[in-house]
């Protein structure tokens, strides 16, 4: 049975990124709410909202210290619920960041937990021992590469955090803890939004506090990655909470595998309906992905095969807030001339992702191309995970050139420099002192001189998003890798559950991952003769002008140009 979440396309916000409204620098809800009507005439269903809870923003609003109430750089809480309500008119929803592995420091319960006030004392992971790095309670490391324990000088213990010291983990094993959550999910469940994306939801569980297996990456994971425990607390939440209201979750799901993923978002389980992973985006990454590796475009088929083939559905996505601009990463960012084929590589992307089987996530200024930061150094740098790395690295000897070269693409701070509105001050962002820098490309690269270019990024964006909701293959229909060499790879999506050769619609996509023409191997151009109906080159224009009494032209190109995405439909019955 088919869901709206399935027909939907979800745009995340990074609030303090997208729009200023009251010139200080920061964006916020109103500013949001004035760009309702872009978003609508993207195509946007649903907006995902990074948090604007009130927060010391010291990892930018994961650091929760009250979920109830909006942190007062983003605004109040009747902007909010003027947001959910303007939306909501406009026929959009609207779901939140459920951010439940941990807490601020500054939150009351931890408040009152260091001072082990009564009731309170277990809302967290204590430890005792001596104040000395050198007897911590275990060897983990935290995901920000620090110790994952700090000595709280008011209990006079250790606290477990996964990520900054000043963000404590929660103690599930306290039953009061999951109560706590429950509420916070009704209490915006109440104020009408739709769902939530659920931060680092596979973490929340630690079935051991033992020693974990040495690794630069996370000493201690095998300890408090999906563990059963971490599926009962979503199995309850689904049933006593999200399932009454009908509501939707996308887990954020570090470092899953696909057994995990399966799991975790198994319709029949009831846990998540679908899950980020990152198999695809660090394919050519080591350590997760700060070390940069060769890009391999049959490498990024295999990966997404495996996962379009492997879950029942899957959240397709290619940025967030966390990851670097996609049209760097694996568009003509990533070769020299990047600026030669930016825009139809930014189109490739486009069509990679909105002709993949599941829900797709557009993140801001993605669909109008934006791209990497363009800091000359770390001192323009604001992220707390950039530069905990870099001082990671640099003990462990890197050279500062070398640290910066890998740094500057990994970044988080790449994904979070303002949206780029127009070429006028502040690129429309802001007219204050941004609260981090704008890409210097604004004047080239910005959302008000591709509003009315039908050949821009963003018109391409809005006529993918209506290519998918108008076809039930690519929505629905099974993924088949079908060809990989070099920089191209092809694809086909065929109508699910019938026999090879069923009727409906049945296409093949081809890219070209690289600035070069690049030939189609004999095999490739019989895999799928049929008619060109999309391109990033105009190329269908070339088949639909089928000569009196000639077929169409036929389809596959015998070769594609640089950064060339095709879509061929393939006859029924093939
Ligand atoms: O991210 C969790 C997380 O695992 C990422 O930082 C991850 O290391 C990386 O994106 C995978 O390549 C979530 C939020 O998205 C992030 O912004 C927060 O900093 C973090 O949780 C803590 O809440
Ligand atoms: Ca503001």
């Amino acid at each position: 049975m088919k869901k709206w979440w399935q027909e939907t396309v979800v745009y995340q916000i990074y609030p303090r990124s997208f729009q200023d409204s009251n010139g200080d620098g920061i964006g916020d809800i109103p500013g949001i709410t004035s760009r309702l009507p872009e978003l609508a005439e993207l195509g946007a269903g649903v907006l995902w909202l990074s948090p604007v809870y009130k927060s010391p923003q010291i990892d930018n609003g994961y650091d929760i210290s009250d979920y109830r109430d909006i942190d007062p750089i983003f605004g109040t809480m009747s902007d909010m619920e003027n947001l959910i309500a303007e939306a909501g008119k406009r026929g959009i929803k609207i779901i939140m960041d459920l951010v439940i592995n941990h807490t601020s420091d500054e939150h009351d319960w931890f408040q009152k937990s260091r001072r082990r006030e009564n009731g309170y004392e277990d809302y967290y992971i204590w430890k005792p021992g001596k104040k000395d790095r050198r007897n911590l309670p275990n060897n983990w490391t935290s995901f920000f590469m620090e110790d994952a324990w700090s000595f709280d000088e008011i209990r006079r213990e250790y606290y477990l955090h996964l990520f900054h010291k000043k963000q404590p983990d929660l103690n599930y094993r306290n039953p009061k803890v999951l109560e706590e959550v429950k509420n916070i999910l009704k209490f915006w469940l109440d104020k009408g939004v739709a769902g939530f994306r659920c931060d680092v939801i596979n973490v929340l569980w630690k079935t051991s506090l033992a020693d974990g297996k040495k690794s630069l990456m996370l000493t201690g994971l095998e300890h408090y990655k999906c563990q059963e425990g971490n599926h009962e607390i979503l199995r309850t939440l689904r049933k006593e909470v999200l399932d009454p209201r009908g509501a939707f979750t996308v887990g954020e799901t570090a470092m899953v595998n696909l057994e995990e993923a399966k799991l975790l978002s198994d319709a029949a389980r009831r846990e998540l309906d679908m899950v980020f992973y990152f198999d695809h985006l660090e394919m050519d990454r080591r350590f997760a992905r700060f070390i940069p590796k060769k890009f391999r475009a049959g490498e990024l088929l295999a990966r997404l095969a495996k996962w379009q083939r492997g879950l029942e559905w899957n959240a397709v996505y290619l940025e967030n807030h966390d990851q670097s601009r996609i049209v760097s990463h694996y568009g003509s960012g990533r070769g020299k001339n990047g600026q030669l084929y930016w825009e139809r590589s930014a189109k490739l992307l486009a069509v990679l992702e909105f002709t993949l089987r599941g829900t797709p996530f557009i993140y801001q200024g993605q669909e109008i191309g934006m791209t990497n930061f363009d800091f000359t150094g770390l001192d323009q740098v604001k992220d707390i995970e950039t530069h905990n790395l870099n001082r990671l690295m640099k003990k462990l000897l890197f050279p500062a050139w070398l640290r910066w070269k890998w740094l500057r693409l990994s970044s988080r701070d790449n994904a979070r420099t303002p949206v780029q509105w127009d070429a006028g001050p502040g690129a429309g962002f802001t007219g204050a002192a941004p609260w981090l820098g704008i890409n210097s490309n604004y004047g080239r690269i910005n959302y008000h001189d591709q509003k009315n270019d039908a050949g821009s990024v963003l018109s391409f964006y809005k006529m993918m998003i209506r290519f998918r909701a108008g076809s039930g293959t690519i929505k629905y229909g099974e993924f088949r890798p079908l060809y990989a060499k070099g920089p191209i790879i092809a694809y086909e999506r065929r109508p699910a559950q019938t026999p090879r050769g069923g009727d409906g619609e049945s296409f093949v996509v081809l890219l070209n991952f690289s600035g070069k023409k690049t030939k189609l191997s004999g095999a490739a151009a019989a895999l799928c003769p049929g008619t060109v109906i999309l391109s990033n080159t105009g190329r269908e224009a070339l088949s639909g002008t089928a000569r009196a009494g000639q077929p169409p032209f036929p389809g596959v190109p015998a070769a594609l140009e640089p950064w060339e995405a095709v879509v061929v439909r393939t006859p029924a019955g093939r």
